[in-house]
């Protein structure tokens, strides 16, 4: 872990219009938080009353470091929330989801008492099949709303679900299924990627190979002609609903029941089986789609996830649908046909709210800005972004380019562990760029010293949750010790393994990850300082930085390089850049070394995998890659 740092902090603020915060839900940050800071349990358990459940809790929180209860004693079931609540009422006939398939023309749409019906009969299927509450499904889909529908129809019979991204192989997948003990695997044949077919059923088959829990696999198929079945094991998705009545009720969860388990995306180590509940989770991921985004009934919301991460479950599925939203999922890329496709479908259905990640943004940014002047974007109303630090720079093209400098970004910080927001800039909030903002009402965030003292503003240190939270974790999938880790690192805090650093207002800038902290002649440098100052340079589309063994320095910092189209990589460009850095952030962080590559590792969901980087510049042994994209 590292010394505490200094950090040069950028000064830029932007207003968003008054009438932002005029309309919103959650009003100011300072009135808003206050509320919460006067009584904590009273805060939750108000935004919980917002929400039906069979019985009501006796106590809103037990905390017994390190394990937390929410709601204890209360009964629920997260799709009666998310369907049934709305089925009922004056949603019945609103659009819940919207389906854009890869090919213009192809989309389908279900209004919340359709979807309800759905989930219903297929719930019914999962039920005559043998599963019951406790069991664990693992759903290995393409973007489809037959994956909402196969997620849903599992919380709805209490089936816990784990649900693996279909971008992964084989291998990843076959750990998956085995750690969590999968009874049955939900497919379909193929997924569409750029115009071609990922054979999803294919990389089942290996996968199951030697996973003796595996009794089943349901398979969408989509495409004709039909894919055949070949064991007793395998089941069509559509004849498996085939007669099955559009109504089950829903089971009775105990707020303290296991929902589900998600494998973290893993930028490091092995992956680890995150474990969330029932009622915590349904009260965090309806609070802050409903607050934080400030939905508003008409909104048409598009979080382009995928529901393989933590973002697809808590801000395409369950969040939004408990709040009673317009969802909007597509199985496109951002780049295919061409780079204007998301643009495209922002235009056509009219989008009001966005939400991506920061690699989507500097992708967008190295194609310019062509592409999204062809559409009329003006339906958009709130840009949100999640995954890694938003640097200024794209934080700026964002925000001009896309949001015509009108709309708020929303840079929300969060985890796979924290089930939803933590820190954000509220809509109609200051908003600066660099900074995701502050602790969201309900949460209670530090930036803190290896020993737990709080730092000043302007001094770099690790960021803990101090806090429990309703949709916390509640342990890791058969390693309770790996759980406890995070809460007994930092004395009574939650380490979240990330650094970052506070201004004197409380807003928080996130620097990259712990374990990617480069140090310089006893200096410390978060990665996203140094990528940030490098991205904001012209030639400039996408970086990353590591730090490697330096005999006079410790390390010395290596520099990863993806231009922007139009510019050429060479020496003179190379002294521009370290130049350039030495300007923004001083003679430390100056790249010793720099390399001009055509792409990055990421991870399946974005993120930049430096150790992989590092491993291969120093031939070790990159670890666990399964996560890698490619
Ligand atoms: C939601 C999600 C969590 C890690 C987190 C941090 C990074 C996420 C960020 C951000 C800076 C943001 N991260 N959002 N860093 N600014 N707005 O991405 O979950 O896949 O578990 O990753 O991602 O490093 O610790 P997960």
């Amino acid at each position: 872990m590292p010394e505490t740092f200094d950090v040069k902090l950028e000064k830029k603020t932007y207003r968003p219009d008054p009438s932002y915060l005029e309309g919103s839900s959650m009003g100011d940050w300072e009135t808003a938080y206050g509320r919460f800071m006067d009584d904590p349990e009273g805060f939750w358990a108000g935004i919980a009353g917002e929400l039906e459940w069979f019985r009501t809790w006796d106590r809103v929180k037990e905390w017994k470091h390190p394990y937390a209860r929410w709601f204890t004693g209360a009964k629920l079931n997260i799709t009666h929330n998310c369907l049934d609540r709305h089925a009922a009422g004056d949603r019945r006939n609103k659009v819940a989801l919207i389906w854009r398939g890869e090919e213009e023309g192809t989309e389908r749409m279900y209004t919340y008492r359709q979807l309800h019906r759905l989930v219903m009969r297929f719930a019914n299927a999962l039920k005559k099949m043998g599963i019951k509450k406790g069991d664990t499904v693992c759903i290995y889909m393409p973007l489809v709303p037959e994956q909402v529908v196969a997620i849903l129809a599992c919380a709805r019979i209490g089936a816990v679900h784990s649900i693996v991204y279909g971008g992964f192989g084989a291998a990843a997948l076959h750990t998956r299924i085995r750690d969590a003990k999968a009874k049955i695997v939900i497919t379909a044949d193929v997924g569409f990627r750029r115009g071609k077919r990922v054979p999803l059923k294919t990389i089942v088959d290996e996968a199951v190979i030697n996973a003796s829990s595996v009794e089943k696999v349901i398979v969408l198929r989509r495409t004709k002609p039909l894919l055949e079945l070949i064991s007793e094991m395998e089941v069509d998705f559509d004849e498996v609903m085939e007669g099955m009545a559009p109504a089950c009720e829903p089971e009775v969860m105990d707020a303290e029941d296991p929902l589900f388990i998600l494998y973290t995306s893993g930028t490091t180590g092995t992956p680890k089986g995150i474990v969330h509940t029932c009622g915590g989770y349904m009260v965090g991921t309806y609070y802050t789609s409903k607050y934080v985004f400030d939905l508003k009934e008409n909104d048409i919301y598009w979080c382009t996830a995928d529901p393989g991460w933590i973002t697809g479950h808590s801000y395409i599925v369950y969040g939004p649908l408990a709040a009673g939203a317009t969802v909007l999922i597509t199985e496109t890329v951002p780049d295919y046909p061409d780079p204007g496709t998301w643009w495209q479908i922002v235009e056509e259905f009219g989008v009001t709210i966005f939400y991506t990640a920061p690699t989507a943004i500097r992708m967008f940014m190295r194609f310019g800005e062509e592409w999204p002047g062809r559409y009329n974007l003006t339906s958009l109303r709130i840009l949100g972004s999640v995954g890694e630090p938003l640097n200024p720079e794209a934080f700026e093209w964002y925000y001009h380019v896309i949001g015509k400098s009108a709309c708020p970004v929303l840079d929300t910080w969060w985890q796979t562990e924290t089930g939803m927001h933590m820190i954000a800039t509220l809509v109609g909030e200051p908003m600066k760029p660099g900074f995701a903002g502050r602790p969201i009402p309900g949460v209670v965030v530090d930036v803190v010293d290896r020993e737990g003292n709080p730092v000043p503003p302007g001094i770099g240190g690790l960021l803990v949750i101090k806090e429990p939270w309703p949709s916390m974790m509640r342990t890791v999938h058969g390693n309770d010790e790996r759980y406890r880790t995070y809460w007994n690192t930092i004395d009574a805090c939650y380490t979240a393994g990330d650094l970052a650093v506070r201004d004197e207002d409380g807003y928080i800038m996130v620097l990259g990850r712990s374990d990617d902290i480069i140090i310089v002649a006893g200096h410390n440098l978060g990665t996203a300082e140094v990528e940030s100052a490098l991205v904001s340079h012209e030639a400039v589309a996408e970086a990353a930085v590591i730090g490697k063994p330096d005999p006079l320095k410790g390390q010395a910092v290596k520099a990863f390089v993806i231009l922007r189209l139009g510019f050429e990589p060479g020496e003179k460009l190379k002294q521009d850049l370290i130049y350039h850095v030495r300007m923004g952030l001083g003679p430390i962080a100056m790249p010793s070394e720099i390399e001009f590559v055509t792409s990055l590792p990421k991870t399946r969901s974005g993120k930049i995998m430096r150790r992989v980087l590092k491993a291969k510049e120093m031939g070790m042994d990159p670890g666990d890659i399964s996560t890698l994209e490619d």
